[in-house]
């Protein structure tokens, strides 16, 4: 059974255009085996901006900005003053599941494509928090089991102990984690695409193009925020492009690293052409009004919907600009 619509206003939605999803070598392939490249927005925490989520917003994204694809970004453990899923009780983890539910009604509605984000952060290693984790992805996977337009990303960005500045995550803590948490998605549902956060905030996609996952229909997220990241992540990106490794950018900014800061132009114009020539699929974050320059709206707008240009920041207006030439 699949609960996506392929049609919509008598047309067909991008789904109903390229189905259930594949990996083949490096590349994200359609249901004929032609290559799909996804461009869509993340949530900021669903905690903090529920609101986000709704069916004329997305219907607008989608029409007019040309989106495909929708991450909700659920955080694992404490940030900005939420505890997160892990600290939830289990009333307010089912409630918390239910936001990501809406999110998924919505995009199969509209007939596009969405993520479900662990979005580990301070809680820096995927590890930490297992038991949760697991319980998150077994209900999880029962829930959206006839989703097929649905993306899970098991761990959002293995990092370190900012305290301490160090006990960075390994390569292979981060395989202990996947070679847990995968099987345990598979055994529910054997054919949703799982994508796998990669060390240092998800850049290291070159450590895990040297000892890639045993399994089928696997990516490797690759984060950057243009204005801190540049040419050695890049470099990374084209070793792990050279080896066949399947990368997904799951989270980008413009800006620097803490989501604010100015626009790096330069260096996003030489992201987008990398990951342009190369087929890969990428997601901006955050669809918020935070006082941020990583928020697609402007702070001082209190819309939810209904948006025009010069209610999205410089972040928003470039993107929007941006994506509308792959509609
Ligand atoms: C940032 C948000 C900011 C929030 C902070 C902590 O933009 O409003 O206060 O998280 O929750 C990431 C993370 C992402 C960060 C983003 C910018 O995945 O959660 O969002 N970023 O710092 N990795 C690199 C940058």
């Amino acid at each position: 059974m699949n609960f996506v619509c392929t049609e919509r206003n008598g047309e067909l939605t991008c789904f109903g255009k390229h189905g259930r999803l594949h990996v083949e070598g490096k590349n994200l392939l359609d249901e004929n085996d032609k290559i799909v490249v996804l461009h869509g927005i993340s949530t900021h925490n669903i905690l903090i901006y529920p609101e986000y989520i709704n069916e004329e917003a997305f219907a607008q994204y989608v029409d007019e900005y040309g989106v495909n694809i929708m991450r909700f970004a659920m955080y694992s453990g404490e940030a900005d003053g939420e505890v997160g899923y892990s600290g939830s009780d289990d009333d307010r983890k089912r409630e918390l599941e239910e936001i990501i539910l809406d999110g998924v009604r919505i995009c199969a509605s509209l007939g596009i494509y969405c993520m479900v984000d662990w979005h580990i952060l301070f809680d820096y290693n995927p590890n930490m928090n297992i038991e949760t984790a697991k319980k998150f992805w077994r209900s999880i996977s029962l829930r959206l089991r006839n989703y097929d337009n649905v993306i899970y990303e098991i761990c959002n960005e293995p990092n370190m102990n900012l305290k301490t500045n160090s006990d960075a995550v390994s390569w292979e803590q981060v395989c202990d984690y996947a070679n847990v948490i995968i099987p345990l998605i598979r055994d529910i549902d054997e054919t949703k695409i799982i994508i796998v956060g990669t060390p240092i905030w998800s850049q290291n996609v070159d450590e895990a193009a040297d000892a890639p996952l045993s399994y089928e229909n696997v990516m490797y997220t690759l984060h950057f925020y243009a204005d801190s990241h540049k040419e050695e992540v890049r470099d990374k990106a084209r070793y792990a492009l050279n080896k066949d490794l399947p990368i997904f950018v799951t989270e980008f900014g413009m800006c620097n690293a803490s989501g604010d800061g100015d626009i790096n132009e330069e260096e996003t114009t030489a992201w987008f052409k990398l990951l342009d020539d190369n087929n890969i699929s990428y997601i901006i974050w955050n669809l918020s009004n935070k006082n941020e320059t990583s928020s697609l709206i402007k702070p001082d707008c209190e819309k939810v919907q209904g948006f025009v240009l010069d209610d999205l920041s410089d972040s928003g207006k470039r993107m929007v600009e941006y994506m509308k030439n792959f509609k």
